[in-house]
């Protein structure tokens, strides 16, 4: 068992480190030497604590990017060379009023940029790392068939670029992530979205199309602790993040940010979990879902879907139309989740149908505390 185990590790290791390797002109290790095995297991060397100076990086103000910030659906019926730009930046952001973190990003937002190109398009990224970041960065697109989803050839050190080339293949919603080092705290710092590679024949007409990613942070400090909070590597390797959020902070997907529909209108949500441990139980209080097409494989949907799964660096896809107006939240139906920041609002206008839906509505402020 034991031994199995290592083999695996060191398989796994040698698949994803080693065209990297190969790859850079000063190769002073070889492929198999224990240096090249830092990134995976058995954790002994784990413990490490990042000396971080705030002041060192640009302060954003607001981490979060926005659930409408989706390309339109591509029109052309053509397959096209796509340049995608993507730049790793170490930012200084707020999770919640006052709870500052140093975030790891893509294009200085939480989730990175939702990329889109279509089915047999050949992609040219271009990954530049910022000159003060604090660590080499890279991207493994679950799009990429290739060693290490192309972490293997983007290991960017700070001020430097470097350009990976790929294949759309395969149709699909997938994840990508910085996989850089240790690949879970890239991803716990921020590092991931999503890539849209749409089917040759597209994607139905829909009215409105939102990005929700969930995330979760690990931070010295417990849930709503004020103030500059370092990441908690224990906590991450524990499985205990202290926010689980929608779209890199608390109350992203709220007043300001939240989605907005009309009775109506069908709407399309890709949603993503960059994890690193949680799955998610995605739902929308007061919806059935139309169309699930789950874990975003685009094709044969279940219909009348309450609550859908969304694993640890996965995403699906989900359609539904709005019948009636008012506020529906977004939840990980793992419900205390919500205290930890796992909620967001799509606000629905229009007519009111009392064949549907009818009664009176309580007052929330003034019910007693039944705890
Ligand atoms: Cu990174």
């Amino acid at each position: 068992m034991q031994i199995k185990k290592i083999v695996l590790a060191v398989l796994v290791t040698t698949l994803i480190t080693g065209p990297a390797y190969a790859s850079e002109k000063k190769q002073h290790h070889s492929k198999h030497s224990s240096k090249n095995m830092t990134n995976f297991g058995p954790g002994d060397h784990y413990a490490h604590s990042m000396k971080i100076n705030p002041a060192k990086f640009s302060k954003v103000d607001d981490i979060s990017r926005s659930a409408n910030d989706v390309p339109a659906p591509l029109k052309r019926k053509s397959v096209k060379k796509v340049e995608i730009n993507l730049r790793a930046v170490e930012v200084i952001g707020e999770i919640a009023d006052r709870i500052s973190y140093h975030y790891w990003t893509f294009n200085e937002t939480v989730p990175g940029p939702f990329l889109r190109v279509r089915e047999g398009d050949t992609v040219e990224l271009n990954l530049q790392n910022a000159k003060n970041s604090s660590h080499a960065h890279g991207i493994d697109l679950h799009a990429v068939t290739g060693p290490g989803g192309g972490m293997a050839v983007t290991k960017v050190e700070p001020g430097e670029s470097k350009t990976l080339s790929f294949k759309a293949k395969t149709a699909g919603l997938y994840v990508y992530h910085c996989a850089a080092g240790n690949a879970a705290t890239h991803i716990a710092n921020g590092m991931y979205g999503l890539i849209l590679v749409e089917p040759k024949q597209g994607l139905s007409k829909v009215d409105h199309e939102f990005y929700i990613m969930q995330g979760e942070l690990y931070t010295k400090g417990r849930l709503g602790k004020k103030g500059f909070q370092k990441f908690d590597s224990y906590k991450m390797i524990n499985e205990r993040p202290e926010y689980i959020v929608f779209n890199g902070r608390t109350g992203a997907l709220v007043e300001a940010g939240q989605l907005q529909a009309k009775v109506g209108d069908k709407v399309r949500l890709f949603v993503g979990n960059a994890g690193v441990s949680k799955i998610s139980s995605f739902h929308v209080i007061g919806e059935i879902f139309d169309k699930v097409y789950p874990e975003a494989a685009l094709s044969n949907p279940h219909k009348n879907v309450q609550t859908t799964l969304v694993p640890a660096g996965g995403a699906t896809m989900l359609e539904f139309q709005v019948d009636y107006p008012g506020n529906y939240v977004l939840v990980d139906h793992a419900l205390t989740r919500i205290d930890r920041g796992a909620w967001g609002i799509l606000n629905v206008t229009g007519k009111e149908n009392h064949t549907l839906y009818n009664g009176v509505e309580g007052s929330e402020g003034e019910h007693h505390d039944e705890h």
